[in-house]
């Protein structure tokens, strides 16, 4: 029996479509501007993002740290959730790279308020403070549960940002699982951000690459910092070509994953020992806590019996579904964990 692979949609693989554009791609040296592949995936995500341009990374760390660098200054501030990616799991490259500090915000389910944001902006009139440069903001939100940001809430708290002068920047990593779930364009998503970055790396199923977007001036400084962290590739074209065949073929079966997460999600929640906020399953995340064994235990339990997942917590596990997993899978994974809340 194979193994059922929850920890996250990262491991996904490419698809056959995939790697046959990545052994045909035309390529060129990327870093002189010479991939035609690169070139053509830049301005489709562009335009996908409603965006002017955009530039192809390495990944969805490089993606957020680029937009610190770009949006934000040295010895400034910028705001981000408590839970947020680019505060918890970037190896706090905001403050080791770029030497600008988050100030985190704890939000109830990983929206932000306009009046939080008003909060958390530093007075600029006092130079006690660090200015306020840029506001981070995550959708789907990861550690809050894949949850989907409503579309006027996301607006909101872009104003309240650009009305005190303040940048946005959008962790898009899954920012086309949103659109999936709310049924919109992904553009009306990156709309109210100033820049979005966004993985094809995940659901997406492609092996590598993430992609800024932003106006012409904005992606040009990330061009300039792509190089500076190391990012710049050449014959990148064989991950872009990826890119451009999960664009065109991965985006509306997320819409499988979801209802596969909720079938999984629905089916945990009846496990004895099992707590799970469905209200929380808007994509393809699933969080839940254990009441009578450790998150590090069940992990293991589980991996014996051929069902990975992540402990992302004491008495937490997350599972995540993704184009490697079919409605079977799901099925087989609930008897996984019956079996393990019963022993
Ligand atoms: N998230 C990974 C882990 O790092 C936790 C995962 O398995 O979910 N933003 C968000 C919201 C993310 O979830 C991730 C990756 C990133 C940025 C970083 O992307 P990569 O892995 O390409 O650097």
């Amino acid at each position: 029996m194979g193994v059922i692979d929850l920890r996250s949609d990262t491991v996904t693989q490419p698809t056959a479509e995939m790697r046959r554009a990545m052994a045909t791609a035309p390529l060129g040296d990327d870093v002189m501007g010479d991939d035609p592949t690169v070139n053509r995936l830049e301005e489709i995500a562009a335009t996908r993002m409603g965006k002017e341009a955009s530039v192809f990374l390495p990944s969805g760390t490089m993606g957020n740290l680029i937009g610190i660098a770009v949006n934000a200054r040295q010895g400034e501030e910028v705001i981000a959730d408590s839970e947020s990616h680019v505060f918890l799991y970037e190896g706090a490259g905001a403050a080791a790279v770029t030497g600008v500090q988050i100030q985190q915000v704890a939000t109830p389910a990983g929206v932000m308020s306009p009046e939080q944001i008003e909060a958390a902006i530093r007075p600029r009139d006092d130079f006690h403070f660090a200015l306020t440069a840029a506001l981070f903001l995550e959708n789907t939100h990861n550690r809050h549960g894949g949850i989907v940001w409503p579309l006027d809430a996301l607006q909101a708290a872009a104003d309240t940002a650009h009305e005190h002068g303040i940048r946005v920047h959008l962790d898009g990593a899954r920012i086309f699982n949103a659109a999936v779930a709310l049924g919109i364009h992904v553009a009306d998503i990156a709309a109210p951000a100033d820049t979005v970055t966004f993985c094809i790396s995940k659901g997406l199923g492609c092996p590598a690459g993430s992609l800024f977007c932003g106006t012409r001036e904005s992606v040009e400084k990330a061009r300039r910092w792509r190089k500076r962290l190391g990012g710049g590739m050449r014959q990148t074209g064989v991950l872009a070509a990826a890119g451009l065949v999960a664009l065109d073929t991965m985006v509306d079966r997320l819409a499988e994953d979801h209802a596969n997460a909720r079938t999984l999600a629905e089916g945990l929640a009846e496990l004895p020992g099992i707590t799970c906020d469905l209200s929380r399953v808007q994509t393809n995340l699933i969080y839940f806590d254990l009441a009578r064994i450790s998150g590090a235990q069940f992990q293991e339990a589980c991996r014996q019996r051929g069902l990975l997942g992540e402990a992302m917590g004491p008495r937490r596990i997350r599972f995540v579904t993704h184009d490697g997993i079919a409605a079977a899978d799901i099925q087989s994974a609930l008897e996984i964990c019956h079996e393990v809340m019963s022993a």
